[in-house]
């Protein structure tokens, strides 16, 4: 008998060997390059490898698949713009080695589900299509026209299209992802649910609404120029390097910066450009002016008391806020202020568990600059009040009339190298009526209106057996979402499920009824079409739209482009009462262009434009102070403290990346700057913690989180102590994600709340 699909969701319990040496202070220099080289070559040809590194991020090369962060507009370094961490993507997705129908044949669905997340990425590129039949034990080949024929007929079959749901990745380019919509309204449903509902819809959700676009307002140029830059939430020499470079440049300008995050991460604290070899060998430069060690979800606390002692010098001394700008631009100042003063600055301090050493510190900074960008990610937007903790930033920006001006405003630094362009094309659950009138005026059909299934929606759609066919473009998802086992059932109940992905993951293995895997190509490989080898184009964090063009020869010859197989399915699904001329756009991907300039704004000559080596930026509102919002003006906001409590021997838990991974993908099995060496099932405590458990470092526990009645367990960490504040823990994603319950999500936008778990430790005789 096959093993259920909560047995094949869970991440194997075994332990390698955890090694742990002193946590970095220092990210990056030699160590980063010697890792990134000893990644390339053992997994990639040395010719690849080289051709690789000199064309990301080139003008005219292809987009890193690592990150959003943006390329600079002038000077780029010959050494193309080089990270350890985007090269360890491209090796990840370049590799040699491929998965064929034998590794199929060889390995059942039930054993391969026992290898570890490591291996099951390090076996190589997906390479044919494969289908696993009704009751069948292993994947088969199957031919591209008979997989879409058995996906169309799938969703044909549905008593409704709502009865689907169609999962986005922000990987997908633009071209893909326009059209990927484009079907799934087509076909008659808003089901969209997408990566970043687990991302940055809190971002998007609180910055529509105080200023009017769900996107940063800053630019490259602007970190440059900020007075002071405050990175909350946020771990950058890990998840964005690059960015690194941009808090380097300043600091060299004369600019401050303030980091706030329970873990004081090595990048945060110094940093070595390896693009610098003076520096290389002089060691680097101070990062952080101010680190401030804020609780688990203690920043609403944190913010608090900032704005409350600035409150107190305005009335003192009158020109610490932007009057001209509020009156000006904002709505809802007073009410603001008569909300604010209800809070006690004491009772905020002890909160955010910040010393008032420290806080004076930050506090200094804060009241002494005019120009100040805040910078954040995961930190803030995975908990319930995720919405309240970036409204709060924008009160501050607000005040201090820090946004729409050289070197001032939002920077929320995206995840998925195009889950912002992604969003701007049409993934997107609940788009706006302007959009969907659009879509009818230009294709001649109603797209659904409904507010269609976000990611915990659609969890909950298939667990309740309303949703039976499930298509992933791109991504990862069983791995990736809350409350794992809950999931696999959800996904279990499925008639059908089907995923377009590059690379074998554990959603391959948790199937519906049949399953389907369709390999695509990946960014850094040629696009072969009828016209030619094709350019597709992103957007990043900063909303510049830029091309990519891949560079290697596909690893198959069975692959399709992401374009094609969209574009095959809708043929496939939507046959003689389709509106859409679906079989031209793989032949030309310019084609896809023309029709999103019709449809989206800011895309006008999107062709002409895109062949800029620098590419274009997007409109943004708030970047020029027109804050598109319902008022007409940048709305303050109220937000409340978090009410939550900790229970006896509770402990908050964030679930967070290693610096070997890319979300579910695990490049390797160290953490390097935080000393972790050889193993990823640890929790990392505060001493005193394990002192009042009487836990020992390395010893084994396991984790259990109690929420709404429900019980959660995660068996088998290793417990390591570490400088995180009291009553605070950490873990990886996604081995705990089994522990994060699908009812605990943000408000406003339902992301769930993987950054704020409440658990509790028990040690395993
Ligand atoms: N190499 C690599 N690059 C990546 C990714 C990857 O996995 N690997 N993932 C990509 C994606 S999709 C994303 S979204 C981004 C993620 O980028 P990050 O958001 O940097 O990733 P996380 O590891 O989730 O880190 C969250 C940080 O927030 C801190 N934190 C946690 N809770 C709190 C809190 O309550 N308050 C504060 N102030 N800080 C807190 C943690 O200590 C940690 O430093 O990176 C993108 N880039
Ligand atoms: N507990 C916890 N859970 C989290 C998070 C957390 O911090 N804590 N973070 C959340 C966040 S921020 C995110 S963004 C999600 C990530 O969720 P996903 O985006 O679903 O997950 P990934 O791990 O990025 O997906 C990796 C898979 O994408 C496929 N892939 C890679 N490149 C391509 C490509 O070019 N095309 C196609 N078609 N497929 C490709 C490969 O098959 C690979 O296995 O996870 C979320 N889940
Ligand atoms: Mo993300």
């Amino acid at each position: 008998m096959s093993s259920s699909p909560q047995d094949k969701a869970k991440t194997p319990e075994a332990f390698s060997s955890l090694k742990i040496k002193k946590p970095a202070t220092n990210s990056v220099g030699f160590s980063a390059i010697k890792a990134s080289i000893s990644q390339a070559s053992k997994y990639m040809n040395t010719a690849d490898a080289l051709k690789l590194s000199l064309k990301v991020n080139q003008k005219g090369g292809f987009d890193c698949p690592g990150c959003a962060w943006p390329d600079p507009d002038d000077e780029r370094s010959v050494l193309g713009e080089y990270c350890e961490n985007g090269m360890k993507a491209l090796a990840e997705e370049a590799q040699n080695k491929l998965i064929t129908a034998d590794f199929f044949a060889k390995y059942s669905v039930d054993e391969i589900s026992k290898f570890t997340d490591f291996e099951i990425g390090k076996s190589g590129r997906l390479s044919e299509p494969m289908f696993l039949a009704e009751g069948a034990t292993h994947y088969s080949p199957i031919s591209w026209e008979a997989a879409f024929a058995k996906l169309g007929q799938h969703l044909n079959d549905l008593d409704n299209p709502d009865e689907a749901v169609f999962y986005t990745s922000g990987r997908t380019t633009n071209e893909a992802a326009f059209l990927y919509q484009l079907f799934v309204r087509e076909f008659g449903t808003a089901n969209l649910p997408d990566c970043s509902n687990m991302c940055h819809e809190a971002s998007g959700s609180a910055l529509s609404e105080t200023v009017g676009i769900g996107k940063g307002s800053v630019t490259l140029d602007d970190l440059y120029k900020a007075e002071l830059i405050m990175v909350i939430g946020q771990n950058p020499a890990t998840n964005h390097p690059r960015m690194l470079t941009a808090l380097e440049k300043c600091k060299k300008n004369g600019g401050k910066i303030i980091a706030i995050n329970p873990l004081p991460e090595a990048g945060l604290i110094k940093f070595t450009d390896p693009q610098n070899p003076i520096k290389l060998l002089t060691g680097g430069t101070k990062i952080a002016d101010v680190f401030v060690p804020v609780t688990i979800n203690g920043d609403v606390s944190f913010m608090k008391a900032i704005l409350l002692k600035l409150l107190e010098k305005e009335e003192e001394q009158g020109n610490v806020f932007d009057q001209d700008f509020i009156n000006e631009h904002t709505h809802g100042y007073d009410t603001f202020i008569t909300d604010l003063k209800q809070y006690n600055f004491e009772d905020c301090l002890t909160a955010s568990g910040i010393t008032l050493a420290t806080f004076n510190q930050a506090f200094d900074l804060i009241l002494n600059n005019n120009k100040i960008i805040i910078c954040w990610a995961m930190g803030l937007t995975q908990h319930e009040n995720a919405v309240d903790n970036i409204r709060e930033l924008v009160n501050l920006l607000l005040l201090k009339g820090s946004i729409g001006k050289e070197g001032a405003g939002t920077c929320p630094v995206r995840g998925h190298s195009n889950v912002q362009g992604d969003r701007t094309v049409g993934i997107w659950e609940n788009a706006p009526q302007a959009f969907l009138d659009k879509i009818e005026a230009k294709y001649g059909f109603k797209p659904s209106n409904k507010h269609g299934y976000s990611v915990i929606d659609a969890i909950k759609g298939m667990y309740e057996k309303k949703a039976k066919v499930f298509v992933g473009m791109g991504g990862n998802f069983i791995s990736a979402v809350p409350d794992t086992l809950y999931a696999a059932e959800a996904l279990g109940n499925c008639n059908l499920t089907a995923h377009v992905s590059t690379k074998l993951n554990r959603s391959h293995l948790v199937t519906g009824k049949e399953a389907l895997i369709l390999p695509c190509l990946g960014r850094s490989e040629k696009d072969y079409q009828k016209t030619g080898v094709q350019v597709q184009s992103v957007e990043n964090s900063m909303g510049i739209v830029s091309s990519t063009k891949g560079i290697l020869e596909p690893c198959s010859d069975k692959l399709k482009s992401e374009v094609a197989v969209v574009c095959g399915i809708a043929y496939a699904t939507l046959k003689e009462r389709t509106k859409v001329e679906w079989l031209k756009y793989s032949a030309n991907y310019e084609l896809v262009r023309d029709d999103i300039q019709e449809v989206v704004d800011g895309f006008q000559d999107y062709n002409k434009r895109l062949k800029k080596p620098e590419g274009f930026y997007l409109p943004n509102g708030a970047r020029i102070r027109k804050f598109k919002t319902k008022t007409g003006k940048a709305n303050f906001s109220i937000n409340k403290l978090p009410s939550w409590k900790l229970k006896k021997d509770e402990l908050i838990m964030m679930t967070i990346r290693s610096h070997d991974q890319f979300n579910t993908t695990i490049y390797g099995m160290n953490d390097r700057y935080r000393g972790i060496f050889n193993e990823r099932r640890i929790i990392f405590m505060n001493r005193e913690d394990m002192r009042t458990r009487s836990l020992n470092e390395k010893q084994v526990v396991n984790l259990k989180s109690e929420f709404n009645g429900v019980v959660r367990l995660a068996d088998n960490f290793k417990v390591v102590g570490y400088d995180i504040p009291k009553n605070c823990c950490a873990t990886y994603f996604p081995e705990t994600n089994v522990l994060v319950p699908l009812d605990s999500f943000a408000h406003t936008c339902k992301t769930p709340a993987s950054k704020s778990i409440r658990i509790t430790v028990a040690a395993v005789d």
